[in-house]
């Protein structure tokens, strides 16, 4: 592949509603939208997963379009590259930045996979051509207004509802959820808000409720709590933050510290390393699935393309585009279908094509960079 000129738009995005977690409230968001143009013809187009202030990650919009500016598109329109593969080992030297690598990475996917012809799905060895999603569900303002919340949900037919809990709401408001809908499949994520004092507490109410599942409770690196907590065997422990890449999942699998994995390509530096995360936990006998970061359409796309590898067995953060933003940036927006499932694209790439339009309602600025070799 020989990308001819590459453009970085960052838009500004209303939610639907405030999306409050143990870390903050978010009510718009700062997308960086990257399109790469190949000497085919074709483009191919990727979002970054980067927040606005560095309080999920250490990552934010500014340090992840400085990392693309500065150094990952000069890098890309001074050479040839064969595949995404070939350009990460070739910015390896640049230490950290995954989100910004990611969003360079998922783009040449959809550039690479448009000019084979191939669905992204197809070209990642997906099968599926349905995924099954769920929804998460932010910090409310009342346990009631969560309970009406989830109602909601659940009338638009979600299956699998996600609770962010933190300290001070987490038994009341899972307890009043349960109490209403008895049989719902319940998952919680911390987002590390507990300190590992907590783990037995956390237990109990999780025992209490009947949740499923419980996600980050404690610290990146608190793989030990994580690992006691996983002991109880009466739920599953998720882990998000903690696995950033092959060597921590690996770790986290030799201490028993999960029983189930979130994987965000956006996050963990992109496809081909969401691709050998999937390959890692399904040696390992742990069930996956795919997270989300309040994508717009564009990087739904992708996340729903990744969700058809075979361990993607649990439902994914992968909702429908209605869930989050008052305006969506591409023709055809995400649905919810029959059995709580998205549609996998069956277009070339990611299968979806942008809403000119919105983008450049919600264009705050933009920049053009082009090839610098013969
Ligand atoms: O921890 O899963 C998380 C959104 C932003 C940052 C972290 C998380 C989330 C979500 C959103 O839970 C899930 C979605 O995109 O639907
Ligand atoms: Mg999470």
């Amino acid at each position: 592949m020989r990308v001819r000129s590459a453009w970085l738009e960052e838009l500004e995005l209303d939610l639907v509603e405030p999306f409050e977690t143990s870390f903050g409230v978010e009510r718009h968001r700062r997308v960086l939208l990257l399109s790469l143009e190949g000497s085919s013809g074709e483009t191919g187009r990727a979002e970054c997963v980067a927040a606005r202030d560095p309080l999920y990650s250490s990552e934010s919009v500014a340090t992840a379009r400085w990392m693309i500016g500065e150094y990952l598109l000069p890098d890309l329109l001074a050479h040839d590259t064969a595949d995404p593969a070939e350009f990460l080992a070739r910015v390896r030297y640049l230490k950290g930045h995954p989100m910004a690598k990611a969003a360079v990475e998922m783009a040449l996917w959809d550039l690479h996979a448009r000019e084979r012809r191939l669905s992204l799905s197809a070209a990642l060895g997906g099968r599926r051509r349905r995924v099954e999603v769920g929804v998460s569900v932010g910090i409310q303002p009342s346990v009631d207004a969560l309970v009406r919340r989830v109602g909601d949900y659940l009338d638009e037919g979600y299956r699998r509802i996600k609770l962010k809990v933190r300290p001070g709401w987490d038994s009341e408001p899972v307890g009043a959820v349960r109490r209403e809908y008895p049989d719902l499949r319940i998952w919680v994520d911390a987002n590390q808000a507990y300190p590992p004092s907590a783990g037995p507490a956390v237990a109990r109410w999780a025992v209490r409720t009947g949740v499923e599942q419980v996600e980050q409770p404690f610290a990146e690196r608190e793989l030990e709590a994580h690992a006691r907590l996983n002991r109880s065997r009466k739920f599953r422990v998720c882990l998000d933050e903690s696995v950033v890449d092959r060597a921590s999942l690996e770790e986290a699998v030799r201490r028993k510290a999960l029983s189930s994995l979130n994987v965000k390509p956006g996050r963990v530096g992109g496809l081909t390393a969401s691709r050998e995360l999937e390959r890692i936990s399904a040696a390992a006998g742990i069930p996956a699935w795919v997270g989300g970061m309040l994508e717009t359409g564009v990087g739904r796309a992708h996340a729903v393309a990744l969700a058809t590898l075979a361990n993607f067995v649990l439902p994914a953060d992968l909702s429908a585009s209605r869930r989050y933003y008052r305006s969506e940036i591409i023709t055809s927006p995400f649905e919810l279908g029959t059995g709580s499932t998205l549609a996998v694209p069956r277009g070339p790439g990611i299968g979806v094509e942008l809403d000119e339009r919105a983008v450049a309602r919600a264009r705050r600025r933009s920049r053009t960079y082009r090839a610098t070799r013969s």
